[in-house]
């Protein structure tokens, strides 16, 4: 239990670029190592597994490798690599698993690593906060973000680190030096965006007149905006879902009204067709919060430039950590303490019979 409501969640969100700025070292540090893993044999394609909020990070994280690398790559949560092999694992194709878990001790995960072993071989890429976990002892090539433990069960800077642990890895496998030189603006950018956009967040997390969250991103914003909804549901207990922008159209827009908020992450390569998007559902009643590179009127009640010159696949961090302070603070005008989270674990263990040991 934190000592005032929210005290851990706050001081891991707030202080989160310095923890970026030591993964940027780190693992560039070490980027003659990783290259090497990445090219040890040619790659058919690389899956990406997580569970929770390690699995949303997994959908980014697979969208980037392939944009970046041209190597066929997708995201799966660690449950169905495991209790559905044949459906999610390709036999005879050389893959790369990437297992992500900020515990390392997820039960689904280990699983799911251990049934990739036995149908795949031994072809596994460890990336956790941990290095006495499971995971991290199990698969010596493990990239451990000790930087980013934390004590709230709810990932925040864990998420954003691990986030561009693994989009640092994209590019050093897709020999793409620009991209990670770009990735190094970021503690800086988000520093920035703390002090232009704090109080804005504070203000509108604390908005009563909403009381309904929907995200939407595109391409790598997709797994992003659902863990903005996660982080929504998880510390503000707020009814929240995510959506690919132009999915919401098919069915999911006929719940929106006054009492919707819905945050756009806005792309570069879909941004017109997300624009209109957000036009017509202003038009329906919603509310907007458009998050974009450049400053957006259009279809937005409220607007968070990013203005950091950078291009979509490098932004990642810089949409989510507004998105976790609209949480945390959302979570605080309830009543709520973001820190400790109703019904929730910090880690997820399967009981024996159920782990089949
Ligand atoms: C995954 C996770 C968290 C979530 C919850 C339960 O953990 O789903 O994302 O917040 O507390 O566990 P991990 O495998 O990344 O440690």
């Amino acid at each position: 239990m934190s000592e005032t409501k929210g005290s851990n969640t706050r001081e891991e969100i707030l202080g989160q670029t310095a923890v970026w700025e030591k993964v940027l070292q780190d693992v560039l540090g070490r980027e003659e190592r990783i290259r090497d893993f990445f090219h040890r044999e040619p790659l058919d394609e690389v899956v990406f597994i997580g569970c929770g909020s390690t699995y949303y990070l997994s959908l980014c994280a697979a969208a980037t490798f392939q944009s970046l690398t041209g190597t066929s790559a997708r995201a799966l949560p660690s449950s169905e690599v495991f209790l559905f092999p044949q459906a999610s694992l390709s036999k005879g194709k050389n893959t790369l698993l990437v297992a992500i878990s900020r515990s390392g001790e997820t039960t689904e995960t280990l699983l799911a690593a251990r049934k990739f072993e036995e149908t795949c071989g031994r072809n596994v890429l460890a990336i956790t906060c941990y290095e006495d976990s499971a995971l991290a002892t199990q698969y010596p090539d493990a990239l451990v973000v000790t930087a980013a433990k934390e004590r709230s069960v709810a990932q925040t800077r864990s998420f954003a680190s691990m986030l561009l642990t693994a989009q640092l890895c994209a590019g050093i496998a897709g020999g793409q030096a620009d991209y990670c030189e770009q990735l190094k603006a970021l503690p800086g950018h988000g520093e920035r965006l703390i002090a232009e956009q704090h109080r804005f967040i504070k203000e509108l997390g604390e908005n009563e007149r909403l009381a309904k969250f929907v995200f939407l991103g595109s391409g790598p914003n997709y797994g992003l905006a659902c863990e903005a909804m996660l982080k929504m549901k998880e510390m503000s207990l707020s009814p929240s879902e995510a959506f690919h922008f132009l999915e919401f159209r098919h069915g999911p827009k006929s719940a929106v009204d006054e009492k919707t908020l819905v945050v756009g992450l806005l792309s570069d390569s879909a941004r017109d067709y997300e624009i209109a998007l957000l036009k017509e559902m202003r038009a329906l009643g919603a509310k907007t919060l458009v998050l974009a590179e450049r400053e957006v009127k259009e279809g937005a009640d409220y607007a968070i430039p990013l203005n950091a010159g950078l291009p979509e696949l490098a932004r990642g961090v810089l949409y989510i950590l507004p998105l976790q302070l609209l949480a945390y603070y959302r979570a605080l005008a309830r009543g709520l303490d973001p820190d400790v989270p109703l019904h929730l674990d910090a880690v997820v263990k399967l009981k024996m019979e159920e782990a089949g040991g």
